[in-house]
């Protein structure tokens, strides 16, 4: 279904669900409507759903930030809007379920912030990575201050801000941008056949590496340790654990790789 006013379509087919930037005309630029509607969707995954696809219709995955909308404003209203960013894309990272996203062609600016609050990130060939805000005149305000180091570094982050600099698909493999790299048209069947496996997790193992791992990564050693012993206790103590273990000994789970 598409909502007209936010450009998002939303689709829940068994287990996964697929949440479609649908504004092919204007490169799936992202509008305040549309930053709430993301924020929205991602607040309200539906039971059931162990697994999301973030993908954009058209060409390009996203444009970043709708550039009309950006008028004068005060400070405190820039505050404000990059906050309802930072709101929007916590809900992406710290949600429910675990999202893959799929790219193709401008991954760019707020494109690329959302791109890199998702867990997994599948990139086609014609996916390509910038952060025009450097040449706009402004600074990035969805994020990709605090996420894309964690993927990229911060010099790479530096240097294509400051000469705006665009990283293809393919190098960006290497460069942590992506962990897939398919052909034109293929990023939809991949993203589904990793959204298949990561919903036979069990879901504390989803929550652990959604939630805890991004923590212990921000901590100190001893604090991360610590945090990483609780969490083991926590997750081998579950049912679902013990029933995944006794399958694996007992020869009924598959082995590493198959
Ligand atoms: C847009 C936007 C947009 C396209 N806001 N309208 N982002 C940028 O600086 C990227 C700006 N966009 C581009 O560089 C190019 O559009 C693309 C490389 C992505 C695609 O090029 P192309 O040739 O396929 O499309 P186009 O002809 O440039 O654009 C088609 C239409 O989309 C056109 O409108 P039209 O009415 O003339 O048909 C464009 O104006 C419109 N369009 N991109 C608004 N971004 C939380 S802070 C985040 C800060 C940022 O994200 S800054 C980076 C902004």
């Amino acid at each position: 279904m598409v909502d007209k006013s936010t450009f998002l379509e939303v689709d829940q087919q068994e287990e996964i669900l697929f949440i479609k930037l649908n504004r092919p005309e204007k490169r799936n630029a992202i509008n305040d409507a549309l930053i709430l509607a993301l924020e929205a969707v991602f607040s309200t995954i539906p039971a059931g759903v162990k697994c999301a696809i973030l993908h954009g219709e058209g060409p390009h995955f996203s444009a970043g930030l709708d550039l009309s909308e950006l008028r004068e404003r005060s400070v405190v209203e820039g505050l404000h809007h990059s906050r309802m960013w930072h709101r929007a894309l916590d809900r992406i990272q710290f949600g429910t379920v675990p999202v893959v996203a799929v790219l193709q062609g401008a991954c760019v600016g707020g494109g690329l912030e959302i791109a890199a609050a998702c867990h997994i990130r599948v990139a086609e060939q014609t996916t390509f990575y910038a952060l025009p805000e450097g040449q706009r005149g402004i600074f990035v305000g969805g994020g990709a201050s605090v996420r894309l180091p964690k993927l990229i570094g911060m010099a790479r982050m530096a240097d294509m801000m400051f000469t705006g600099r665009v990283i293809q698909a393919e190098e960006g493999v290497p460069m942590g941008f992506s962990q897939y790299l398919v052909e034109e048209g293929a990023g939809l069947a991949k993203g589904i056949e990793l959204a298949k496996r990561i919903a036979q997790n069990a879901e504390m193992t989803n929550y652990a590496l959604m939630h805890v791992l991004p923590r212990i990564a921000d901590l100190g050693q001893s604090e991360g340790l610590l945090l990483e012993s609780m969490m083991a206790a926590i997750a081998q103590s579950s049912p679902e654990a013990k029933q995944r273990l006794s399958d694996f000994l007992e020869g009924r789970a598959k082995k590493v790789g198959e």
